[in-house]
């Protein structure tokens, strides 16, 4: 759960602003929470302002900073809706999820449009976001006809058993600002189609996609109180989401911090926990890649979403023998990166989400100069003139000759910061890649297949890349990752079923007569 940062804090209206100023911000549309088919204000009637990072002067919107009593309205109708959702046959449910892709492809452009303005991505980015949502929602939906469980044969005779999925219950969601509508539709679109009904606390600094999803949801027909939004500052409402007693599951997107804090609210409860949290991603490059595509990659990897994914490509391994080619070109793709408003279909990196991030970045650049002693070999500044000058923006930044214990070469920066570091062979660079303590995606570029596979076998990581960068999964694929970035769960593909229904064994005896497991055996005839 991100502190409201970017959104700041309550509404008041400003002394200092001119009457221009203060007219914009009463033309801001104000946004409700949805509770019980309801679009409400917080019980409080505050609100707390959604902000371009592009631009602060531009505010997007007002969304109610909630109380926890509005996240117990919320639990309540989540919970009044659970019986009839859960009988409402999985095709039935799926047949309104289909409905709800119909409607995010109809909305793609606006979304993206709205999405880049609250978050900061360029549109290119945007759009995929929406469409990763599209893709996961008829995909997922496409379950509602096989949530397939299995039959096995038991120990007797005339004796049945098989396995089926339960849905878990009251599923609470708390959702990131880096995807603010693919990440929620991996959540949410697999908790509806198993059956459960959910509550979604989306990150303060992008609730406008969220709600943008919920609406579309609406507009689907999914019946009141199925889903469930709720706005605000998560010490507060996503705090009381996690520890309430009647949330059977959380599923959390965010740093590796705050999901230990949210899995320990659950496991004071027995809650499930999913969590899906930070990465210190790496491309491998082998002295025989195609050392050009290898930049692209780095480059992709490490400056899309201004480095804002847990998948970016944060360490970049590269052998010795090709290691000044292939920092020199780096450098200079990254320098020739032109950074700004991502809502100009030039721009090619955005800002970053919001103050605190540009402090948090900042200091790690710092860090990476003075306390590592890495080269800063290009970027490193933050942007604040002219058509920057009310954005958060970073230069794309390159350290090379950086080891692999500094701090920049082990900690999550999440901004467009990347490392690298030199290797002299395959064996060493892959222990580099796997030591540090988060495993969520690697690559390696190569044209030998036999150290393709030897580093894909090597590599404890959930993702893993040939040829490719670390970002850019798709919806049908298990997506997670080992160590400090998950606790064991996957989610998107078949996988995330299993986070978001129980096994239920079932066994029919239909032979008449008491046979006891394990003591009746039965003698071959
Ligand atoms: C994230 O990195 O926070 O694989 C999610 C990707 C996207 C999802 C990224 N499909 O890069």
């Amino acid at each position: 759960m991100a502190q409201a940062r970017k959104a700041v804090g309550r509404t008041t209206a400003k002394k200092s602003e001119g009457a221009g100023a203060a007219k914009a911000r009463l033309s801001v549309k104000t946004y409700h929470n949805y509770i019980d088919g309801e679009w409400t204000r917080a019980s409080c009637g505050e609100t707390f302002e959604n902000v371009n990072p592009a631009d602060t002067r531009d505010c997007i919107g007002r969304f109610p900073l909630s109380t926890v009593e509005d996240m117990s309205r919320a639990i309540d109708s989540a919970k009044n809706a659970a019986d009839r959702w859960r009988h409402t046959p999985a095709p039935r449910r799926a047949e309104m999820l289909f409905r709800l892709g119909e409607i995010l492809m109809r909305h793609k452009e606006r979304f993206a449009a709205e999405m880049t303005r609250e978050m900061g991505k360029v549109l290119k980015e945007t759009g995929g976001d929406v469409q990763e949502a599209i893709d996961c929602t008829y995909y997922t939906a496409g379950e509602g006809r096989r949530l397939h469980g299995f039959t096995t044969p038991a120990e007797m005779p005339s004796k049945f058993a098989m396995c089926v999925r339960q849905p878990v219950g009251l599923c609470g969601l708390i959702t990131p600002w880096n995807f603010p509508m693919a990440i929620p539709s991996w959540k949410l679109i697999p908790a509806l189609v198993c059956g459960n009904t959910v509550i979604i606390k989306p990150a303060e600094d992008t609730p406008l996609s969220t709600y943008n999803l919920v609406k579309a949801c609406e507009e689907a027909g999914i019946p009141k109180g199925v889903v469930n939004m709720v706005t605000g500052d998560g010490g507060t409402v996503g705090a009381a989401l996690a520890s309430h007693p009647a949330v059977r599951l959380i599923s959390f997107t965010g740093s590796t911090e705050t999901g230990r804090v949210v899995a320990s609210a659950c496991a004071e409860r027995n809650a499930i926990c999913s969590l899906e949290m930070g990465g210190k991603n790496v491309i491998i490059v082998m002295d025989d890649a195609d050392v050009d595509l290898a930049v692209e990659g780095a480059v992709w990897g490490a400056f899309g979403t201004s480095g804002q994914r847990c998948t970016a490509s944060s360490r970049v391994v590269v052998h010795k023998k090709v290691y000044r080619k292939f920092t020199q070109k780096l450098v200079e793709r990254a320098k020739s990166l032109r950074v700004g408003n991502g809502a100009d279909p030039q721009t090619e990196m955005g800002p970053v989400i919001n103050a605190d991030a540009v402090h948090k970045i900042l200091g790690y650049i710092e860090t990476g100069q003075r306390e590592d002693g890495a080269t800063l070999a290009t970027g490193g500044n933050r942007l604040d003139a002219g058509e920057y000058a009310h954005g958060y923006f970073i230069e794309p930044t390159v350290f090379s000759d950086v080891a692999p214990g500094m701090r920049i070469a082990q900690e999550e920066i999440f901004g467009p910061v990347t490392a690298v570091i030199p290797t002299n062979s395959l064996e060493e660079a892959v222990e580099i890649a796997n030591g540090v303590r988060y495993g969520l995606s690697a690559a390696i570029y190569t044209q030998d297949v036999n150290r393709a596979f030897r580093a894909m076998e090597e590599m404890y990581t959930g993702i893993f890349y040939v040829n490719s960068s670390t970002i850019g999964a798709e919806v049908h694929l298990p997506f997670g990752g080992t160590k400090a970035t998950g606790n064991g769960h996957r989610e998107a593909g078949t996988q995330v079923l299993d986070i978001f229904t129980e096994w239920k064994s079932v066994y029919v005896d239909y032979s008449g007569k008491l046979q006891r497991a394990q003591i009746d055996v039965v003698e071959p005839q």
